[in-house]
């Protein structure tokens, strides 16, 4: 029995920007102090975290100078060296800069668009220099509120223009990045590009290089669609292109809130504790969340303890959920097989001509009950630990 205390090998992630947010919204000022990276790395550590991800400017701010920004990247190393926390993943801001008010990549203004590939690159430098091997390209500006600005179909062209410039940089600096789209449906943007894992799956496909692009799915983005997290994440599983993935929680339909991973949804969250666990997932557990702004900076590692811990409990009625003799038979009742029509379902002529002269109970089948009301119960009955 464990006390769900993490280690490094349980490969949880925060962003700078996740245990650093200071509690600003749309409607108020801060409510904490900003933490400095070095002391976050500190902190992270002795959470029991194995990585810190970060975007350019929570790092070095837009307009430091180039010998600011060495120290800035030396002091951070320090304390990564200091504390052995890695960074995994790295990424651009593309939203925070007046410039990108109308989108980066997908901008009208040329100017623009060349802005943001110079200041990725930069990223990507900075990225690579931190040892990141996954960079996150979330399009947060890559939207519109006024369709008949007309740019609907050229701003996905914009957009696959970057992306593949970017891939061949990275390829040609040696870098070896895997890149991972991150979808969102809306905010800040009234409506925002490639808003769901579907959509991006299917335009990476239209890239040059889509071996080298996955997707970095977010429970929050998805579920403010009002879709079903697990199954976009099993889509991109199946699909071999999950290459990262933001945990957190959210209230169904509402603004992007960001909340401590499991604690609003819990089946949702132990769906996909269990899928990732079940899949053999082995990249980062990366939580893009951050603490409520009712909380001081106690509540803020209160808040990277909550996610980790729930995460390894979850993980541990995974397993429970794969070892349980009643859940099991459960389940096998569920998933009926049959070696013969499994053999017939291959496609050769017999086998088509024989499917189509088959008899079959079609009352039988309707009549048949599925026992998930059962199935459903017992798993409540062990995620409330009464089993
Ligand atoms: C921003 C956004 C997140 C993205 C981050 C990466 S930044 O906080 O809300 O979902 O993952 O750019
Ligand atoms: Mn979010
Ligand atoms: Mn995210």
């Amino acid at each position: 029995m464990t006390d769900f205390t993490p280690t490094p090998a349980d490969r949880f992630t925060f962003g700078l920007w996740t245990v650093g947010n200071t509690g600003r919204d749309p409607f108020g000022e801060p409510t904490r102090a900003p933490l400095s990276a070095p002391y976050i790395v500190q902190k992270l550590a002795q959470l029991g975290a194995y990585g810190v991800n970060l975007h350019d400017n929570d790092l070095v701010p837009i307009d430091a100078s180039a010998a600011e920004r060495d120290r800035i990247v030396a002091d951070f190393r320090q304390a990564l060296s200091d504390h052995g926390l890695v960074v995994p993943m790295a990424t651009t801001n593309l939203f925070s800069d007046p410039a990108f008010k109308d989108g980066a990549f997908t901008s009208a203004d040329a100017h623009v668009r060349a802005y943001a590939l110079q200041k990725t690159m930069r990223s990507m430098d900075l990225g690579a220099e931190l040892g990141a091997h996954t960079y996150v390209f979330w399009g947060g500006r890559e939207g519109t509120e006024v369709d008949a600005g007309g740019k609907l179909l050229s701003a996905l062209g914009w957009f696959r223009d970057s992306l593949n410039f970017l891939a061949e940089y990275s390829e040609s600096q040696g870098y070896g990045y895997r890149f991972a789209l991150e979808p969102k449906p809306n905010e800040p943007r009234a409506d925002i590009f490639l808003p769901t894992v579907g959509s991006a799956l299917g335009f990476i496909g239209t890239l040059d290089r889509p071996e080298l692009f996955g997707v970095n799915p977010e429970f929050a983005h998805e579920t403010m669609a009002g879709l079903n997290f697990a199954h976009a994440v099993a889509q991109a599983l199946d699909a071999g292109k999950l290459f990262h993935i933001d945990l957190n929680d959210q209230k169904m339909s509402r603004f992007d809130q960001d909340l401590r991973f499991g604690s609003e949804n819990l089946k949702g969250a132990f769906t996909l504790v269990k899928l990732l666990e079940d899949s053999g997932y082995d990249g980062p557990l990366h939580f893009d969340a951050h603490a409520l702004r009712t909380e001081d900076e106690a509540g803020v590692w209160a808040f990277a303890r909550g996610c980790m811990r729930t995460y390894l409990i979850l993980k541990e009625k995974a397993r429970q959920f794969n070892a349980d003799p009643g859940i099991q038979a459960a389940l096998a009742e569920y998933h009926r097989t049959d070696d013969e029509l499994a053999a017939l379902s291959r496609f050769t002529p017999e086998n088509a001509a024989a499917l189509k002269d088959r008899t079959f109970d079609r009352a039988a089948l309707g009549g048949r009950g599925l026992g998930l009301e059962h199935l459903d119960q017992l798993t409540n009955d062990l995620l409330f630990g009464i089993r």
